[in-house]
């Protein structure tokens, strides 16, 4: 289990602290917080956002589909999107979409940049800011008053929510997980504490945080090649009847940072899209896409409506 990485990135810190909640053993490669990331791009192909998480030759992206193969890796249901009620789906993408920039938008400005000033230099630092307003102009979210409104709403519902030690429990399941990065960035990195007001959430985040990460190994850029070198892809058990399947496709995010991941469809399941791109570095790989919140293109760019997949077994 290999995680594509940075400190900052709180998508990143979600698997993270998910690892150390299965108290796991795993391999870390800390990236840039931006690209170039030369060996990271070669692998993914197009797809540019952070995490990623590498098994040998098998590239999974987004953190969405990272947590499903970690439920059913570890037999953690909890972890997975998929097993959640609608509702709890909703609050799910609502805490990893707007929720979180606004989270990021109402730290002060001179926090994150000494946050950032850490890790890169002072050309590096002007690339950053250049680069996320690019992003943020796509992302369209988290700078309206109503954004602030619905964030600070929010915050008051999952306080009364917190009659328990986790949101839905004695135990955390993947909504606590989407909720955490947010307040990890806001407590933790821009070191701003949430109202005397919500004291149940404080709580809640201190028991969260005191998951850790696990134990980690830190491999080396030379490693992580070699080990997708030294790989083939996974076989797929089986793939549905899917009309792209053997097809040249593209795939990318539908909200921000949509670049495109191009390559032959080789499988299709319930919840995502398995893309083979042949690279002259690494030989085959596999790039897992999930379907939700992601688009799959024919070659001449059509979208292709979702088909009625089935899960199978990988
Ligand atoms: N839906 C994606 C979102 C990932 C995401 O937005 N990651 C941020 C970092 S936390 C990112 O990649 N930003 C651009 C970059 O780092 O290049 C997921 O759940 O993994």
């Amino acid at each position: 289990m290999l995680l594509h990485h940075y400190a900052l990135s709180p998508f990143s810190e979600k698997i993270r602290l998910m690892l150390g909640y299965q108290q796991q053993s795993w391999s870390s490669f800390v990236v840039a917080p931006l690209p170039p990331r030369p060996v990271t791009d070669a692998l993914t192909g197009g797809y540019r956002r952070i995490p990623i998480l590498q098994q040998g030759a098998d590239v999974l992206c987004d953190s969405k589909l990272i947590a499903h193969d970690l439920s059913r890796r570890l037999q953690a249901p909890e972890l997975d999107y998929w097993q959640l009620n609608q509702e709890q789906q909703q609050l799910a993408d609502y805490l990893d979409s707007e929720f979180l920039f606004v989270a990021l938008n109402s730290c002060p400005p001179l926090k994150l940049l000494g946050l950032l000033k850490q890790s890169l230099s002072v050309w590096g630092l002007a690339r950053f800011m250049w680069d996320r307003l690019g992003i943020a102009k796509e992302a369209k979210e988290g700078g309206s008053k109503g954004g602030y409104r619905r964030y600070r709403q929010q915050l008051q519902s999952l306080e009364q929510q917190l009659q328990q030690p986790f949101l839905y429990g004695d135990s955390p399941n993947y909504v606590d997980f989407c909720l955490y990065p947010s307040l990890w960035f806001v407590m933790a990195k821009a070191e701003q504490p949430l109202p005397e007001s919500l004291p149940k959430l404080t709580a809640w985040f201190k028991r969260m945080q005191a998951f850790g990460h696990g134990n980690i190994q830190e491999l080396s850029r030379g490693e992580v090649a070699r080990l997708a070198q030294e790989h083939t892809p996974k076989t797929l058990v089986q793939t549905d009847n899917h009309p792209m399947l053997d097809k040249p496709v593209s795939v990318g995010p539908l909200d921000y940072a949509r670049d495109q991941t191009q390559g032959t469809l080789v499988a299709v399941t319930a919840h995502r899209w398995v893309i083979k791109q042949k690279t002259e570095r690494f030989g085959d790989v596999h790039i897992h896409f999930p379907n939700t919140g992601y688009a799959l293109r024919d070659a001449d760019g059509q979208v292709i409506p979702d088909t009625d997949a089935l899960e199978v077994s990988q």
